[in-house]
């Protein structure tokens, strides 16, 4: 009899365990930029707001550039759930479908507005092909416009000729050899050491990229022609979601939402603050001749048409809707 109030205090202590226990996930998140990224600070913020909004319930465990995962292989393990969630290029899986490829239409959308709205006009296409694939659309936020760096000045196309170029995507490589420069596919981690050893002397890409992988340090020129602004997208496998209870999904979304809402402010902001810290460091930032500028806005509608071919009806009602 003197031992039931301690037999029901260590019950109840032990119930107590196995609720918060059973309930509590722990989920992995890949990403493929590096820690200092503005996007990787933005997915940190992120699932820093689930953790505290769930108390704990849902804690995710970020691993930035490509540690725990490839670049290029986040997309499938959130797919097979070998993760829970992931971050990916979206330009970067082109060659599965060309609604990857839109917002890397060269000189399409070339500023962050432009950008939003095609996004806007994109979404319901864009989640429904990604729900086809297991994968549920959390938010999306673009890079800065892509602009050309390059160790030796380039004043006119010819000038690219020849030049080894780092591409992250279908696009970036098409657009590399349409300038005559010959491609090389490199990640973004990879990029100073592609350069120091001679592997590339060219790439397309964002301030941000450029001052992540201190471009100084191998290259002198940049050439600001804001030819496009991929984008990233932060995904969750369908049965993982499927498998949290309803707050949490709440959770989740609201933590979504106002991440992609700061992740486009911090796009914008990151523009103008990595091109001044580029001239710090002694790049010389031009917009580019008029006559380079007249010659990557050929290859855009080149590459223009060739996206229209491949996406046929559905792409050519983003289009019409766009540029309406
Ligand atoms: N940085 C990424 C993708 C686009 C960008 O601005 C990269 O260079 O890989």
């Amino acid at each position: 009899m003197t031992l039931k109030p301690l037999t029901l205090a260590i019950a109840a202590t032990a119930s107590i365990f196995t609720v918060t226990t059973a309930h509590a996930e722990n989920w992995r998140m890949a990403t493929p930029y590096p820690e200092q990224n503005f996007h990787t600070q933005n997915i940190k913020q992120f699932v820093a707001d689930i953790k505290e909004a769930t108390q704990g319930k849902l804690d995710i465990t970020v691993h930035p550039g490509g540690s725990l995962i490839k670049p290029m292989e986040i997309k499938n393990a959130a797919r097979s759930r070998q993760i829970e969630m992931g971050e990916f290029i979206l330009s970067g899986m082109a060659n599965e479908h060309p609604l990857f490829a839109l917002d890397s239409v060269p000189f399409l959308a070339t500023s962050h507005d432009a950008s939003w709205k095609l996004y806007q006009i994109s979404k319901p296409s864009l989640e429904q092909l990604l729900e086809k694939q297991n994968l549920k659309l959390l938010y999306s936020v673009a890079w800065p416009p892509q602009g050309m760096y390059t160790t030796t000045p380039v004043s006119k196309i010819e000038d690219l000729s020849g030049m080894r170029m780092r591409a992250y995507s279908p696009q970036t490589e098409r657009l590399a050899q349409l300038s005559g420069a010959i491609p090389t596919q490199i990640e973004a981690t990879d990029v100073a050491q592609a350069f120091s050893t001679g592997r590339v002397n060219a790439m397309i890409t964002s301030s941000s990229t450029g001052v992540n992988s201190a471009a100084w340090d191998f290259l002198k020129y940049y050439y600001d022609v804001q030819a496009f602004l991929p984008k990233n997208a932060v995904v969750v496998n369908k049965r993982s979601w499927d498998g949290l209870d309803e707050a949490t999904q709440k959770a989740v979304l609201d933590a979504a939402a106002k991440a992609e809402e700061r992740g486009w402010e911090m796009s914008k902001e990151d523009m103008v603050k990595q091109n001044q810290t580029l001239v710090d460091n002694g790049i010389e930032l031009s917009p580019g001749s008029e006559e380079l500028r007249q010659s990557l806005r050929k290859i855009g509608e080149q590459m223009a048409a060739e996206w229209s071919k491949q996406a046929g009806a559905e792409g050519e009602a983003i289009i019409a809707k766009f540029n309406k």
